[in-house]
């Protein structure tokens, strides 16, 4: 089957949290792709070195320092574009792994916050320039955890199953118009950042999470599962990927070599 080139109008693939991990190996790929990508996260400097490597490399990539919580800044982002191709909603993240009876109700609100809201401010202001390109692509990187629970995880779950609905519906409400909805939602993945931004920079808890398992996903890996989905013809809508290690049976059954 052969990769679908973006159109002129469809060129643009803008990702968010791409200063690392997952966003940053997506820009990455996205761009040798023929995307021209737009990089946008919190930190800056972050974003522009990757901006510079993927335009070294002989790609097109710019970077723009944006919260995705911050509607006005994201109101304002969008009006740079006559057309994107691509959105790939990739903000997001844990915080904590307590379980419900002491979890740390501002913790939950900033999980939607990020996870969810994050994806609805960008997906409402970039939908009319995605449609406007005539074969748009909306990515929705929610998790395993959108599509089941587990103990210390109630936080994450309800948010990513949050992001989950959200692509969900988007698909129904829009059908006709020439706009793709992707849900990409990997297992455990062992990125710099995710396990260490949940346990508050606590390293040793950070580890644990991986502790044994032969081979974690990579961000590579769910990048190229992500530049696979956009990349089928336009006409070939891939609803929902749920990718995890082969070590990874469920949410809950996970195979360690101790
Ligand atoms: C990451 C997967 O298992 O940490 O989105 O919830 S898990």
């Amino acid at each position: 089957m052969a990769t679908a080139a973006p159109s002129a109008a469809s060129r643009i693939a803008v990702v968010t949290g791409a200063s690392s991990g997952i966003g940053a190996a997506t820009a990455r790929q996205l761009a040798a792709a023929g995307y021209r990508v737009v990089l946008t996260a919190r930190r800056k400097d972050r974003i522009e070195a990757l901006a510079e490597e993927i335009t070294k490399a002989g790609h097109q990539a710019t970077a723009y320092a944006l919260d995705v919580t911050d509607r006005a800044a994201v109101d304002e982002f969008a009006t740079a574009f006559k057309t994107i191709g691509v959105l790939v909603n990739n903000a997001g993240g844990a915080l904590g792994a307590d379980p419900v009876a002491t979890g740390d109700p501002a913790d939950w609100r900033q999980m939607y916050e990020t996870n969810v809201i994050g994806t609805l401010n960008l997906t409402q202001a970039l939908l009319p320039k995605l449609i406007a390109s005539g074969d748009g692509t909306v990515v929705v990187v929610s998790s395993t955890a959108g599509h089941g629970t587990y103990e210390g995880g109630a936080g994450y779950v309800a948010a990513k199953h949050g992001a989950h609905v959200l692509a969900e519906t988007l698909r129904l409400e829009i059908v006709g118009r020439p706009v793709r909805v992707i849900e990409i939602a990997p297992g455990m993945v062992k990125t710099d950042e995710f396990a260490l931004t949940r346990f508050s920079g606590d390293k040793e808890k950070a580890e644990k999470v991986y502790e044994g398992v032969a081979e974690p996903l990579t961000a590579d890996d769910v990048a190229d599962t992500i530049t696979w989905a956009v990349t089928r013809p336009s006409h070939v809508n891939v609803d929902l990927v749920v990718l995890r290690p082969r070590a990874q049976a469920s949410n809950t059954k996970v195979h360690r070599e101790l």
